[in-house]
């Protein structure tokens, strides 16, 4: 089986334990590889290589960085069928998903961070002829990225670009769930001639590696993409120690459809929003809320299409949702459908684990679950589930379906559907979270920021915001 290692000092090392846990394919339930039981010594090792780094890559011309970055995207394109297939076999996703979404968006988010940086400016504030102010922005030194399991290369990269972009050295863990392509990424970075030390990337398990990163004291900021407990706890740590932190945290996103949408054009996007990735994205819209007068051919157009996603082979082109990721997360979906049943939900389609024929009848599927007949603030529907499970609600008014969508502890992201200009405009306005889409889903601009209110997260990600949160600033003033 293959062995995963850890990429410490610009080498390929074994954990300093030499443990290993099993790594599985979620597609066929069994394991495939190892993955590095790290702890908290690999992470000094890690934190050293990073700090003997930082002198020469913060005070290298930010175009040199540049450069050493986009050789990094250019041997990522040339790998993207690899990156895609190990995407898929070690996330569950389907292949073509990874292949024409996903990994092409890592290579974006490395080119982009590598062509930001020569454009980021600092500001000056002049004071007459009397004295000017100028502000000049530095990197922080070490920084610590966490990442999860849903989207693994390209949230990886989502934090690591900038980071590494602003001059900051890095150490990264990706989640124990998914580690391969991070992995892979390593071996790119080598080849692509990244100086050692400068991004040092450890696996292993989150209570062990990743608070390991969390209490270190030279990582002076963390960046975190996980679920809102987890974020919860590392700010427990990190905010008395005064690190910098950005938390991008769980959603429970509602999709409002008012009657006089572009319904197909809804309807087509809506099975997206509900099912994409197994519904393991936090920014999928779970709670669907749909105007009274079109809610029963909602319902029937809607089931008809849910019904003919393909659940099955990642690897087979006509899949259309694939596997969930790991055994308990596979347990706790489940384990929310039932709760919908006693919660008095009346499951419209799905409701079940699937066992896909041949190669993947051991794997962990569960079929597009669309469940109606809850209340707004049932713990169905104020739960994160992130599977592929959606409640559906009618409503009649703006003023009570804002209510629902506001009601939960989330802010992440929502979706409007309407043709009247005055009235997205309006809702929009008044909906409580970070991202709001109207007429579409996940059309993503990397230059806007990203990220959520209430408890989906702290601080926002995503152009300047990025490299923003990872400079310090410094004023200085002279008098004239
Ligand atoms: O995430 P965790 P889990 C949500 C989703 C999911 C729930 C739990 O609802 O069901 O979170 O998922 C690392 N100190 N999202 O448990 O644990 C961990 O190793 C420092 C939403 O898998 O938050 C991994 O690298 N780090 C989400 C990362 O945190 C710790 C994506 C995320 O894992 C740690 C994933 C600790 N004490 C899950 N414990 C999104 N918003 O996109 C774990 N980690």
């Amino acid at each position: 089986m293959q062995k995963i290692l850890n990429y410490i000092n610009g080498k390929l090392v074994e954990p300093i334990s030499k443990n290993y846990f099993d790594n599985f394919d979620p597609s066929t339930g069994l394991a495939y590889s190892h993955c590095p039981d790290s702890d908290e010594r690999d992470i000094e090792l890690a934190v050293n290589a990073a700090e003997n780094a930082f002198e020469s890559w913060s005070t290298l011309q930010p175009e040199k960085r540049s450069r050493i970055m986009l050789r990094i995207a250019e041997l990522m394109e040339k790998n993207l069928d690899k990156l895609a297939l190990a995407e898929s076999i070690d996330q569950g996703k389907p292949e073509w998903l990874a292949k024409n979404g996903e990994i092409p968006r890592a290579i974006s988010n490395i080119h982009f961070f590598a062509t930001a940086i020569e454009h980021f400016a600092s500001e000056a504030h002049p004071m007459g002829d009397h004295a000017i102010n100028y502000t000049v922005r530095t990197p922080i030194g070490t920084v610590g990225c966490i990442s999860p399991w849903n989207l693994p290369l390209y949230l990886f990269t989502w934090k690591i670009a900038p980071a590494l972009a602003a001059g900051n050295c890095v150490v990264a863990k990706p989640s124990e769930i998914t580690p391969m392509t991070a992995f892979l990424f390593s071996e790119i970075c080598m080849e692509a001639g990244l100086p050692k030390g400068v991004l040092n990337i450890v696996h292993g398990l989150g209570p062990k590696v990743g608070s390991a990163i969390t209490i270190h004291q030279h990582i002076k900021a963390i960046s975190f993409t996980g679920g809102t407990k987890t974020g919860a706890e590392i700010a427990k740590v990190a905010a008395p120690m005064f690190k910098k932190l950005s938390l991008e945290l769980g959603g429970k996103n509602a999709n409002i459809i008012f009657a006089d949408c572009d319904f197909d054009k809804m309807i087509t996007e809506t099975v997206r929003s509900s099912f994409l990735n197994q519904g393991e994205i936090c920014l999928c819209g779970s709670r669907i809320f749909v105007e009274r007068s079109i809610y029963e051919k909602f319902k029937t157009a809607f089931i008809e299409k849910v019904k003919q996603q393909i659940v099955g082979d990642p690897l087979d082109a006509k899949t259309k949702i694939g596997a969930i990721v790991s055994k308990p997360h596979f347990d706790k979906i489940l384990s929310y459908i039932e709760l919908a049943k006693q919660e008095g939900g009346a499951i419209l389609c799905g409701g079940e684990m699937t066992k896909p024929a041949g190669r993947c009848e051991n794997g962990w599927f569960i079929e597009p679950t669309v469940i109606e007949g809850l209340s707004y603030d049932c713990r169905t529907n104020q739960e994160e589930i992130f599977g592929p499970v959606v409640t559906i609600t009618p409503f009649d008014n703006e003023e009570e379906v804002l209510n629902y969508a506001n009601s939960t502890q989330y802010g992440l992201a929502s979706i409007l559907w309407t043709e009247n200009l005055t009235r997205a405009h309006r809702v929009a306005n008044k909906i409580k979270s970070g991202i709001v889409w109207i007429n579409c889903w996940l059309l993503r601009d990397l230059r806007t920021p990203f990220g959520g209110m209430k408890q989906s997260g702290v601080g926002r990600e995503g152009g300047w915001e990025a490299l923003r949160f990872f400079t310090e600033q410094k004023n200085v003033c002279v008098k004239l």
